[in-house]
């Protein structure tokens, strides 16, 4: 089983990715994950703050020579911005007769919610006196760690022919006008120069204007991303149990990123109002690698909670961030008297940052579910059992076929 957790604070010293259960003998490449960092860290629309952050990953544990060993890998990616939060938000006691370190403290205590955000709800719950103590944690900054252990396992997925991209499609109300790719390196190229991961070009400038305009208004937006991966073989996921379904465990893995609302795979969105034949994926015999073939996907890779061996589709919706410039009516805290909410630094649009996360999300769920399927202490016994497992398909279809 692949574990995957993250601990760190926005602005804390720094984020790191525990991932468990991976398998020994995977060479990894540090600069590929510190590709997808940078990436993370681009996109029009963001704030401030990436102009501090060079995010890298430091490789802690679980890498001997360049390879992995089995042991748990540690990533850890510092905050630059740490240094100017020293005394806020040092992990040791800090002295508040020194007038200095308290007027800092007076100056970063966060004292009225942000409808939206976790703010309320997890200053209420955990009994805090500063919501600080929730917006540290809450903030998406720790997508960041999520990115990192993502590239890692989307080395895993790559060395068994699987290719996960993701590419914006919508931000606010501008939708992008979309092609279809027969290969996923065509979008991934497309995408390469767009300041909002958008595949069309004049889509993005759309998309940036609006981004600009709302800027100016001192609101929020957010977007849709969709995540394709191709190369998948059939079967990862069970129909056996709830917990093992690949669908709920792809919605779970979208959904608990900052500010996702929901999750579509495949046409799920609109088969709910469609007939059966309208819906389902007719199957047709094939003498191609698979013994069988389809004319749609508009499961978008899914049945029964299990790769069927087409392309996974999913496409996960945010909401816009919930820290506006003009700051929404709100409530003080801890008297709950009426007051506008606080603005803190932020970005306007993140969703092409989001698009990174989103992929990175998909690829853990994916190589946790290889694993599950191939077993997973090494990178020699998975291949194997995953060449046995594609030549007994072949194999048996050929022989059957014999037969007839
Ligand atoms: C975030 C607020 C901003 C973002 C941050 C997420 O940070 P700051 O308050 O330091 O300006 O830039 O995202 C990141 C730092 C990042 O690396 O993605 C928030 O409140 O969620």
């Amino acid at each position: 089983m692949l574990r995957f957790l993250t601990s760190g604070e926005s602005h804390g010293k720094g984020l790191i990715a525990m991932v468990e259960g991976f398998p020994a003998g995977l060479d990894v490449d540090v600069e590929k994950i510190n590709d997808e960092l940078f990436k993370r860290q681009q996109g029009y629309g963001r704030g401030a703050r990436q102009k501090i952050e060079r995010d890298q990953a430091v490789v802690m544990s679980g890498v001997r020579h360049g390879t992995t060993t089995g042991a748990p890998i540690s990533l850890v990616i510092e905050n630059k911005d740490w240094e100017n939060w020293l005394d806020v938000m040092s992990t040791t006691p800090i002295d508040l007769t020194d007038s200095a370190i308290a007027e800092k403290m007076a100056k970063k205590l966060i004292k009225h919610f942000r409808p939206g955000h976790a703010d309320l709800a997890g200053t209420i719950k955990y009994g805090h006196d500063d919501i600080r103590d929730v917006l540290e944690r809450a903030s998406a900054r720790e997508t960041a760690a999520r990115v990192a252990a993502g590239a890692l396992c989307q080395q895993l997925l790559a060395a068994f022919g699987i290719k996960v991209s993701s590419h914006v499609i919508q931000v606010g109300s501008v939708k992008a006008e979309l092609k279809e790719y027969d290969n996923l390196a065509d979008l991934d190229a497309d995408i390469a120069d767009s300041e909002l991961f958008c595949a069309n070009q004049k889509s993005a400038e759309e998309m940036k204007e609006f981004i600009k305009k709302t800027w100016t208004e001192g609101d929020s937006l957010g977007g849709v991303i969709e995540v394709l991966a191709d190369g998948l073989p059939v079967g990862l996921g069970s129909y056996t149990q709830w917990d093992r379904k690949l669908d709920g465990r792809l919605a779970q893995a979208l959904m608990s990123i900052q500010a996702m609302k929901a999750v579509e795979l495949g046409d799920g969105m609109t088969a709910s109002g469609l007939k059966g034949s309208q819906v389902h994926d007719a199957l047709y015999p094939s003498a191609g690698e698979l013994p069988f073939k389809r004319v749609t996907n508009r499961a978008g890779g899914l049945e029964g909670g299990m790769t069927n061996g087409e392309r996974l589709v999913a496409r996960v919706f945010m909401k816009p961030i919930p820290t506006l410039l003009r700051g929404l009516d709100s409530v003080s805290y801890p008297d709950f008297k009426a007051h506008k909410a606080d603005y803190e630094r932020s970005d306007v649009c993140a969703i092409a940052a989001a698009s990174v996360v989103a992929r990175a999300m998909v690829a853990i769920t994916l190589a946790g579910a290889f694993l599950d399927k191939f077993g997973g202490d090494s990178i020699s016994d998975i291949r194997h059992s995953y060449e046995n497992y594609r030549t007994k398909l072949r194999v048996g279809a050929n022989a059957r076929s014999d037969s007839d």
